[in-house]
């Protein structure tokens, strides 16, 4: 087979990623935890072949040129040496949601790829080595292999062998929703990458940051487990301020929030005096996730749509891991 295409969805995480042990090999300081994420589906076709002098690459229907192509290249360089292949590839990825606009569509996107370019060239590879693979595209695609509820562990080794996510919770185990306000659909002020390593190197927090990051894991771990909505939601949102506060105090301070971003925090923690079951989060970009249980949706959606500075709402639930789909 040289063509194959795949579907990957999204991820958000609730005990966050923020900082690097390893740049070239995107190496988390800490582990983080995650929500696997249905409609954000991210859904790539590749074909390798020798007719292509070069990758080819198209996003949602244009084609990409500059960093965004580069990137691909590289981790295609990757399956190919794996695969000890010199074929270039022609991708057609499409977004269901908007790109760089803090949904995580580099998560899908690369999880996406690293399906489909693997089965495009042979290779079998088991859930564990294509999430220590997709992590190398992108460090939060590794969380986007497995469905449900992921854990990525930060791993130990040099290497990154260690270093990939595992399910700890099927879709169907836990009905738990999250409701995405868009307040700005553009491109991200500042990159991850970039903004991660600012903050390592200069975020008078940032070595908090990761001590904390590492108790809210297994403190989650245990939340998932019980099945305890409220420890899981308290330990979303204090992951996510923990993560904003080392970024804020980097130098200069990285601040990935707009006005109606905040107004959102304050609307859910409104809600959750008033008795809804509801927690916030947010990444690096200026969109708030509702986090909340399935009977508190309705209630959620009606106060977050009349804030004026949200433009969107999408709503999400749960869904399955990175899978190949059949071409027709
Ligand atoms: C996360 N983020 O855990 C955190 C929270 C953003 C804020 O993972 O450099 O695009 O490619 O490994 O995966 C976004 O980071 O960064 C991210 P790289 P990535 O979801």
């Amino acid at each position: 087979m040289s063509t194959a295409r795949a579907r990957a969805l999204a991820n958000l995480a609730l005990v966050k990623y923020f900082g690097k042990r390893d740049l070239a090999l995107n190496l988390p300081a800490a582990g983080s935890l995650s929500l696997t994420l249905e409609p954000l589906a991210t859904t790539t076709e590749i074909e390798f072949s020798s007719r292509f002098k070069k990758d080819e690459i198209s996003l949602n229907g244009v084609p990409a040129n500059g960093p965004f192509a580069e990137r691909v290249s590289r981790f295609l360089d990757i399956v190919r040496s794996i695969a000890s292949s010199k074929e270039h590839a022609r991708v057609v990825t499409e977004n269901a949601f908007p790109t760089a606009a803090g949904l995580a569509s580099s998560a899908s996107g690369f999880a996406a790829l690293a399906v489909a370019a693997t089965r495009a060239l042979d290779l079998t590879l088991t859930s564990d080595e294509l999430s220590t693979l997709a992590r190398r595209g992108s460090g939060s695609a590794a969380r986007s292999i497995p469905g449900g509820i992921a854990v990525w562990q930060a791993g130990e080794l040099p290497d990154g062998t260690d270093s990939f996510a595992r399910s700890i919770a099927e879709p169907e185990a836990w009905d738990l929703r999250v409701v995405v306000g868009v307040t700005d659909p553009g491109p991200k002020a500042i990159g991850s990458t970039h903004a991660m390593e600012k903050t390592r190197l200069t975020s008078p927090y940032y070595d908090q940051w990761i001590s904390s990051a590492r108790a809210d894991l297994e403190d989650a771990i245990r939340a998932v487990h019980k099945r305890d909505f409220p420890l899981l939601g308290e330990i979303t949102e204090r992951s996510a301020l923990a993560m904003h506060a080392a970024a804020l105090a980097a130098r200069p301070g990285i601040v990935f929030w707009n006005g109606a971003t905040v107004d959102a925090f304050h609307c859910i923690r409104n809600l959750r005096n008033d008795g809804t079951e509801v927690y916030f989060t947010c990444d690096a970009g200026p969109q708030p996730k509702a986090l909340c249980t399935a009977d508190a949706e309705d209630t959620v959606v009606a106060a977050l749509d009349k804030l004026a500075g949200i433009t969107k709402i999408i709503l999400c639930r749960l869904g399955a891991g990175a899978c190949p789909i059949n071409l027709v």
